[in-house]
């Protein structure tokens, strides 16, 4: 009993070092990446807490809100387009430094879904609320029900149902030019990975999914280990596109675990676009996927399928957009 007490002892001990190591001032200073253009008003916003030190956690939850809350954003939040019934559906997750997580998904009448998947973290024993649960656990928190579909978004719904033409293969970003009927594109989510001063890891991802998908369809946005992962001994990945074949890779767990076998972030990106491609050589071809990985070293990579992904970094030293890489 003795020599088992002594090896818990020792193993916690252990536990603590290794903890310590991996938690050490950032080097590069603090540092935040999040997916598409748009990505760069909402680093604006975690920047916001980074800048004064504040913790990575409150960063990414910050940062996201404002896509969140923007009504020309139509994939995300508030102005966010419908599912085939009409209904705005969100899905959000989150995920701190150390390893708690939050997620809600198909939530209605919330403009802030990721606020609630904080919340389900924080306040409850469950790491996934769905559907009326998930609303009535944040109207029993002080969120306020409110109408989601806008009037550009309902338009553009009415064009739509006109056809009901439904083809995830039109996400895809080299198509803009050709966008859905109503002309909205059914993609981007935001997925945001930010380092501290600390140097410890959190991330976020929101989305109001495929447009005119159907009632009750979750991609992989509010998936923990799917549309987002954090590890904070290796890094963080986060992903966008078709989130069937994100959920059939597992897609941020792989490139957090492919980094932690020495890949750097894009090449890990890489390397889990590569996976989709082997998995479904036919399926890969008309959409878009994209991942972006961020490490503990504040290095920072994507990969997508399609061209046409990009993503924003703000940090000491930048402030910009970036194209992704493509396989096509
Ligand atoms: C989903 N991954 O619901 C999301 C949608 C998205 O770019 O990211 N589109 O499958």
């Amino acid at each position: 009993m003795a020599t088992r007490r002594k090896f818990l002892r020792q193993s916690l001990m252990g536990g603590a070092a290794v903890f310590a190591r991996v938690s050490g001032p950032a080097a590069g200073g603090p540092i935040v990446v999040s997916t598409w253009d748009f990505g760069k008003s909402a680093n604006a916003g975690a920047w916001e807490v980074l800048g004064k030190g504040g913790r990575a956690l409150d960063a990414v939850e910050q940062g996201v809100r404002i896509p969140e809350a923007d009504p020309s954003i139509q994939t995300i939040g508030y102005g966010g387009l419908p599912d085939r019934d009409g209904r705005v559906t969100l899905d959000a997750c989150i995920m701190d430094d150390r390893y708690n997580c939050g997620s809600v998904m198909c939530l209605e009448y919330i403009k802030h879904p990721i606020s609630v998947a904080r919340l389900v973290m924080e306040k409850t024993p469950h790491i996934i609320l769905a559907g009326d649960g998930a609303l009535q656990f944040a109207l029993a928190n002080g969120f306020h029900k409110e109408n989601l579909l806008t009037d550009k978004s309902k338009k553009d719904y009415e064009e739509w149902l006109k056809t009901s033409h439904y083809s995830p293969e039109v996400n895809i970003e080299n198509r803009l030019h050709d966008p859905m009927p109503g002309g909205a594109t059914n993609h981007d989510t935001i997925g945001m990975l930010a380092m501290d001063e600390q140097g410890n890891l959190s991330g976020a991802c929101t989305t109001s999914g495929l447009a005119y998908k159907m009632h009750g369809r979750v991609g992989d946005s509010p998936v923990i280990g799917a549309g987002l992962y954090v590890d904070n001994e290796v890094g963080a990945a986060t992903a966008t596109g078709v989130g069937e074949e994100v959920i059939r890779i597992v897609g941020s767990h792989l490139i957090v675990e492919l980094m932690r076998q020495g890949l750097s972030p894009e090449a890990a990106c890489r390397e889990g676009i590569g996976r989709i491609i082997r998995r479904g050589p036919d399926r890969a071809k008309d959409i878009q996927v994209g991942f972006l990985a961020l490490n503990k070293k504040g290095e920072y990579g994507a990969y997508c399928l399609q061209q046409g992904f990009t993503y924003a970094v703000r940090s000491e030293k930048e402030d910009r957009i970036y194209k992704g890489k493509s396989i096509y």
